[in-house]
């Protein structure tokens, strides 16, 4: 297997679609000496088999706005592979949502869910609908609308879709509310659910949660600690609040957020006020963080700008793909940066992490870092399959355990012969071979 010839091949079927050829490549990359090295992958033809999506829907969305105007959007799923269990993966809700991205996201989505030793496949959905601004009633017609297709090819064995980027626990509620009165049953389908509706404690803040046990690991494995690091975040999302309250709890200081009308940099820190506050902004359905400073005065705003200019000990993207290019990534290191993890999917360019590993910095992909959200997805449908809930402790227990074993299998595979893990290798490898070995064993299908 050559990575370019594959690539090369997949780019004249599929033109243009650059996120998704960004992560196959990352993938093909890593994972090419062991791929030769075991010719039964070859004859199985298991790289050409996993990087086509097992199928994609994709439909029309109308839906009425609260003045009676008709809206159309474009609705996609993508079941990936389903080698060791049902599609599992969100669905993000954002203008920028096409074809190339879910199928990254996808892609993705297939060796994260593998890395947390839970059975679940890979897929990804979502629509180009902008959620901000719309009234409640309005996303309520979306969501609706949104499921009248949707539930025809999802199930609680089949497809568990959850959140993502612009789908939180409103829409949750929503879309289940659709699949519940058209299939007739009330089933584990759908996870990030209400409490009180069969979701789990700690899965809102399962990503972030687990985001910072697994950098706590790559912190440990420099016998290094939180304490008194000063911790740089973009976005300001379910996944940036959770990275928040652990890191704050774990002695580290979160000096900035963002929004897409730029950055904040509160050189004092994050503390829970604060986070209150951003959670009651957030809530305003507006993703803007410039009111942050004007509430908390010895806070700056700076518009129109990333927040990868202040120095920092570690860096945790947790906004969108791509938002930290390799100019970035110079700048951090130049800035003293130590260690740096994805927590957002993909955040980091190519560029970038290559810059990372050439100054040897300690790099988390998000198929590692960020799996602890699908992570405690996964305890959800365990829980609904026993009709029972597990307390707080057990599942933020289990959570732990779960982003541990990831970072083991990151060693396994990722340890170079001068001993520095390349996390994206290590991942890499350990996703591929439960998959691949899965598909070996079942069979061409
Ligand atoms: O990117 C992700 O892992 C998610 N959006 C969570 C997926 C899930 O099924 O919980």
């Amino acid at each position: 297997m050559n990575p370019n010839d594959i690539i090369n091949n997949l780019e004249s079927k599929h033109p243009g679609e650059k996120e998704y050829l960004q992560a196959v490549h990352e993938v093909l990359e890593s994972i090419e000496t062991i791929y030769n090295e075991n010719p039964m992958y070859k004859a199985a033809q298991i790289i050409e088999r996993l990087v086509e999506p097992d199928r994609i829907l994709t439909f029309r969305v109308s839906w009425v706005d609260d003045l009676g105007k008709v809206h159309v959007n474009l609705g996609y799923r993508v079941q990936f592979n389903n080698a060791i269990g049902p599609y599992k993966g969100g669905l993000r809700l954002h203008p920028s949502v096409n074809l190339s991205i879910l199928k990254f996201l996808g892609f993705e989505q297939i060796f994260k869910n593998a890395l947390t030793t839970l059975p679940m496949g890979g897929a990804k959905g979502g629509s180009d609908f902008n959620p901000k601004g719309k009234s409640d009633n309005e996303i309520m017609r979306f969501c609706q609308a949104f499921m009248l297709e949707l539930w025809r090819i999802i199930g609680p064995n089949t497809d568990v879709p959850a959140g993502d980027i612009g789908t939180g626990g409103r829409e949750i509620g929503y879309l289940y509310g659709m699949y519940k009165k058209l299939k007739m049953e009330n089933t584990g389908i759908l996870t990030g659910k209400g409490l009180n509706w069969g979701g789990s404690l700690i899965r809102p803040e399962a990503t972030g949660f687990g985001a910072t046990y697994f950098m706590n690991e790559m912190l440990k494995k420099n016998n290094d600690t939180f304490k008194g690091k000063t911790v740089t975040v973009s976005g300001f999302g379910n996944v940036a609040w959770g990275v928040a309250l652990k890191v704050i709890e774990m002695g580290g200081k979160i000096v900035t957020i963002s929004g897409p009308d730029g950055y904040i940099y509160d050189e004092a820190g994050l503390d829970e006020d604060k986070i209150e506050y951003l959670l009651e902004l957030r809530a305003s359905n507006n993703d803007i963080v410039s009111p942050y400073a004007e509430e908390f005065p010895e806070a700056k705003f700076i518009p129109n700008k990333k927040p990868w200019e202040i120095p920092c000990d570690i860096a945790m993207p947790s906004a969108i793909q791509n938002e930290l290019n390799g100019d970035d990534a110079k700048l951090l290191i130049a800035n003293g940066v130590k260690y740096v993890a994805e927590v957002s999917n993909m955040g980091c360019t190519p560029e970038a992490i290559a810059e990372f590993h050439k100054n040897k910095i300690p790099f988390g992909p998000g198929k590692a870092a960020n799996a602890g959200g699908v992570a405690v997805s996964g305890l959800e449908m365990s829980q609904n399959a026993m009709k029972l809930n597990w307390s707080n402790e057990e599942v933020d227990e289990k959570l732990h355990v779960i982003m541990k074993s990831i970072h083991e299998a990151c060693i396994k595979y990722g340890t170079e012969d001068d001993g520095f893990v390349d996390y994206v290798k290590g991942a890499n490898i350990a996703g591929f071979i439960k998959v691949a070995d899965a598909m070996l064993d079942q069979g061409v299908v």
